[in-house]
C-alpha cells in the first residue's frame, strides 16, 4: 500500500472552483493544455504519484546511495531510479519548459499542482529531474552557444546543479571564494570547494551541467566583494561537443568529494564537489563558460532560487497534507478509550479517537492548515500565471503591470518557503506523529520519515530567517510596500463584502482585526527602522521582529484564502440538494469547518503578536553573551 495519500480533490477545487483557471488554460501560451486536458493530466499524475514514485520512498531511505572516494560516484539505488524513470518517461516534465526547449508550456498553478503530487510522493525525484528547468534558465540569459547547451540538456536529459553554497558562505551566499579565471579559448577556469549542493552525483543521467557562482579574478571591473561580484558559469561533469551535444569522454575537474550523511532525504545525494584541484581524479581544470557572457551571476542564480523557494514550501505543505491524511484513516480506526462523557463508566464501549475531543482538534490544525497552505501555493502561482500571459503578449504598455505581478509574486515566496516549511515540520511532528501515539515514532509507519524529511524544508534555499529579513526588507520596504499594499485591499475588500451569506461574518471580523494587527507591526517596525537613522542599534529591533511578521502575515493571507473558499462552499451548498451534491456535501461543508476553525483558533493570535513586536526592546542585545 502507498505511503502517500494525495487529496486532488482539494487540488481541483482550488484550480477550478475557486482560481477558476478554465480561463486560462487553453488561451494564450497554454493553447495545447484546456481544462480537459488538464483535469485528465491532474488524474494520470496522481496515479503515477501514489503508485510508481511513491514505491520506492522507504527502500530509497533505509538503503540510501554511498559514496565511493575512489571513483567519486554515489549511485542510485534500483528501486528509486526505476521511479525516477517511470517520471521522465511519463514526459510531464516538459509542462515546465518552454516549446523552443521541447516544451509544452502550462499555466505555473497546474504544474504546481502538480509539483506536490510528486514532491509528496517522492520529492528528490522532482529534484533530479530539475535538469530541464535549469536548460530553461540557461537558455533565457544565454548566448546563442548557452541556447544551444540548454537544448542539449533537454534532449539528453542531463541533471542540473545550483551550486552556491560554501563552506564558510551558507546564507551569506556573498562571502564566496570560488574563484574564475579566464582562459585564451573563452572559457575560464574554476577554483574552490562548494558544500551542499543537491543531485551533484549520480548515475541515472550520462552528464550533469553544474550552475556554478564563482568569483572572476585578474578581469578589471569585475568580481569585486559580496553577492554582486559573483558570476555564474557552465560547469560539466564531463566535456561534451557543444553543437552535437556528444559527450567527448574527457572528464571536467569536478569532483564530488563528499555525500553527506543527514537525517532525512537520504535518497537526495548531498554533496560536497571540489573544483579544479590538482591532487583530485586526473587533475584535470575544471572549465566552466561565463552565462551569457555576461557578469550578473547572483541576478541570474536567483532566478534558479526563486523557483527552488517555491519547490520547497511545496514539497514541505505535501508532505503536510499526506501526514494529515494518514494521520486521518489511523485515528478513524484506531479504538482507544471511553467517550468522554462516559469516562466514569470503565465498562463504557471503547470508541475510535477520532472521538475524543483533542484528537478532533489535532485533526483539524492539520486539515485546515494543509488546505490553507495548499490555498497557499496555489494562490501565488496564480500571479506566476499572470506573469506567463504578460510574457507572452509581450507588450510594452502593460510593462508596469508585469512588475506589479512579479513584485506580488515575490512577496508571496517567502511566505510559501517560509511559514510553509515552519508550520508544516512542526504540525508533522507534533499533530501528525503524536495522531498515532507511541506507533508514530516507529518505521511501520510514514511518519516518522515525514518528520526526517521535512526538516530541510526550514533549513534550504534561505532558512526562515533569511525568509523574514528578504520578506520585510525586500518584499516589503524596498518595494514601498506597494505588492503588500494589493494583497492587503484584496483581503479588505473580502471583508467588506458579505461573503459567506452570514455564516462568515464573525470569521470576517476576526479577519479585520488581525489585518489590522498585522498592518500595525509593519508599521511598527518601518518607524524602528527609520529611528535606526539615528541610532543604528534600533535596526535590531527590527531584525527580532522578520520572522514574527513572516509569521503573523503567513496566517492572515492562509486565513483569508480560506474564508474566501468557504464563501465558494457555501454557495455550492446552498444551491444544491443532498442528492445533487452527494460526496461533495461532505467535501464543501469540511472547507467551511476548516476556514471557521483557522480563523477562530489563530487570527486571535496576531494580536499578541503585534503587542510582542511593539514591545521589543533591546535587552536581548544588550545581554552579555556569557549569560545565555
Ligand atoms: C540549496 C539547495 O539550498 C536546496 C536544494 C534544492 C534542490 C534543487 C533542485 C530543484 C530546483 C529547481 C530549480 C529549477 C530551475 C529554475 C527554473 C526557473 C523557471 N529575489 O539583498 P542583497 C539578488 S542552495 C530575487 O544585497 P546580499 C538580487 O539580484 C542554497 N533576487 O543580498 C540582489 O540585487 P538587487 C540556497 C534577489 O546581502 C542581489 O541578490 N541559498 C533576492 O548580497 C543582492 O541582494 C540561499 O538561498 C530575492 N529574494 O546577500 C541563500 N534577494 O538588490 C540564502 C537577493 O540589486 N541567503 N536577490 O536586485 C540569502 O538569500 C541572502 O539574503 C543573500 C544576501 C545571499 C541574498
Amino acid at each position: 500500500m502507498s505511503h502517500y495519500k494525495t487529496n486532488l480533490r482539494d487540488i481541483e477545487f482550488n484550480l477550478f472552483e475557486v482560481l477558476g483557471r478554465d480561463e486560462v488554460l487553453g488561451t494564450g501560451p497554454f493553447g495545447e493544455i484546456d481544462s480537459e486536458t488538464a483535469r485528465a493530466i491532474l488524474g494520470e499524475v496522481e496515479r503515477l504519484s501514489r503508485e510508481d514514485l511513491a514505491a520506492s520512498y522507504e527502500d530509497s531511505d533505509r538503503n540510501p546511495p554511498v559514496f565511493d572516494p575512489a571513483t567519486h560516484t554515489a549511485p542510485i539505488g534500483e528501486s528509486f531510479t526505476k521511479s525516477y524513470q517511470a517520471w521522465m518517461d511519463s514526459e510531464y516534465w516538459r509542462l515546465q519548459i518552454s516549446e523552443e526547449l521541447g516544451g509544452t508550456p502550462a499555466p505555473s498553478s497546474l504544474v504546481w499542482a502538480l509539483g506536490e503530487m510528486v514532491l509528496g510522493a517522492n520529492a528528490p525525484i522532482w529534484m533530479y529531474a530539475a535538469g530541464p528547468a535549469f536548460a530553461g534558465v540557461v537558455h533565457r540569459n544565454g548566448n546563442d552557444r548557452d541556447k544551444r547547451i540548454a537544448q542539449i540538456m533537454v534532449e539528453r536529459q542531463w541533471g542540473a546543479t545550483m551550486v552556491l553554497t560554501e563552506p564558510d558562505a551558507g546564507s551569506d551566499v556573498g562571502a564566496g571564494r570560488t574563484k574564475a579565471t579566464p582562459n585564451d579559448d573563452g572559457s575560464w577556469n574554476i577554483e574552490g570547494v562548494k558544500r551542499f549542493i543537491t543531485s551533484a552525483e549520480h548515475d541515472m543521467s550520462e552528464n550533469i551541467m553544474h550552475l556554478v557562482l564563482a568569483r572572476p579574478v585578474g578581469v578589471e571591473g569585475v568580481g569585486g566583494p559580496g553577492t554582486k561580484g559573483l558570476s555564474l558559469f557552465l560547469v560539466p561533469k564531463i566535456h561534451f561537443d557543444h553543437e552535437s551535444g556528444e559527450l567527448t569522454g574527457e572528464r571536467n575537474g569536478a569532483y564530488v568529494t563528499g555525500v553527506e550523511h543527514k537525517m532525512g532525504i537520504k535518497v537526495s545525494n548531498t554533496c560536497e564537489v571540489t573544483f579544479g584541484d590538482a591532487s583530485i581524479g586526473g587533475g584535470e581544470p575544471a572549465k566552466g563558460w561565463l552565462l551569457g557572457e555576461v557578469h550578473d551571476g547572483i541576478a541570474q542564480m536567483f532566478q534558479v532560487i526563486e523557483n527552488a523557494r517555491m519547490m520547497v514550501g511545496s514539497k514541505a505543505i505535501a508532505t503536510l497534507s499526506t501526514g494529515y491524511l494518514n494521520a486521518l484513516d489511523y485515528a478513524k480506526q484506531r479504538e482507544q478509550g471511553a467517550d468522554l462523557t462516559q469516562s466514569g463508566d470503565k465498562t463504557a464501549p471503547r470508541v475510535t479517537i477520532t472521538h475524543h475531543p483533542d484528537v478532533r482538534r489535532s485533526l483539524m490544525v492539520q486539515k485546515s492548515f494543509s488546505e490553507a497552505m495548499r490555498a497557499l501555493v496555489l494562490y501565488t502561482a496564480t500571479w506566476q500565471d499572470k506573469i506567463q500571459l504578460a510574457e507572452h503578449a509581450g507588450d510594452a504598455q502593460d510593462a508596469e503591470e508585469l512588475q506589479a505581478f512579479n513584485a506580488v509574486n515575490d512577496l508571496l515566496l517567502p511566505i510559501v518557503k517560509g511559514y510553509g516549511s515552519e508550520r508544516s515540520w512542526v504540525l508533522l511532528g507534533t499533530e501528525s506523529l503524536q495522531t498515532f501515539g507511541g506507533s508514530g515514532f516507529l518505521q511501520e509507519y510514514p511518519i516518522e520519515q515525514y518528520v526526517r524529511d521535512a526538516k530541510i524544508d526550514t533549513l534550504y534555499e534561505g532558512t526562515t530567517a533569511i525568509q523574514g529579513q528578504d520578506f520585510f526588507f525586500r518584499k516589503i520596504v524596498k518595494d514601498q510596500g506597494k505588492a503588500l499594499g494589493l494583497i492587503a485591499a484584496e483581503i479588505q475588500s473580502f471583508i467588506d463584502s458579505e461573503a459567506g451569506n452570514g455564516r462568515l461574518k464573525n470569521e470576517r471580523q476576526l479577519l479585520a482585526t488581525a489585518l489590522d494587527d498585522a498592518n500595525a507591526m509593519v508599521g511598527h517596525m518601518i518607524n524602528d527602522l527609520m529611528s535606526a537613522q539615528d541610532e543604528i542599534r534600533n535596526i535590531y529591533k527590527v531584525g527580532l521582529n522578520t520572522s514574527r511578521l513572516l509569521m503573523a502575515l503567513g496566517d492572515v493571507v492562509c486565513a483569508w484564502l480560506l474564508l474566501r473558499q468557504a464563501e465558494v462552499a457555501l454557495e455550492k451548498l446552498t444551491s444544491g440538494d443532498a442528492a445533487s451534491l452527494g460526496k461533495d456535501q461532505a467535501f464543501y461543508e469540511g472547507k467551511v469547518a476548516a476556514a471557521q476553525f483557522f480563523a477562530q483558533y489563530n487570527l486571535p493570535k496576531v494580536s499578541a503578536e503585534r503587542a510582542i513586536a511593539e514591545a521589543t526592546d533591546l535587552s536581548l542585545m544588550d545581554l552579555d553573551e556569557a549569560s545565555f
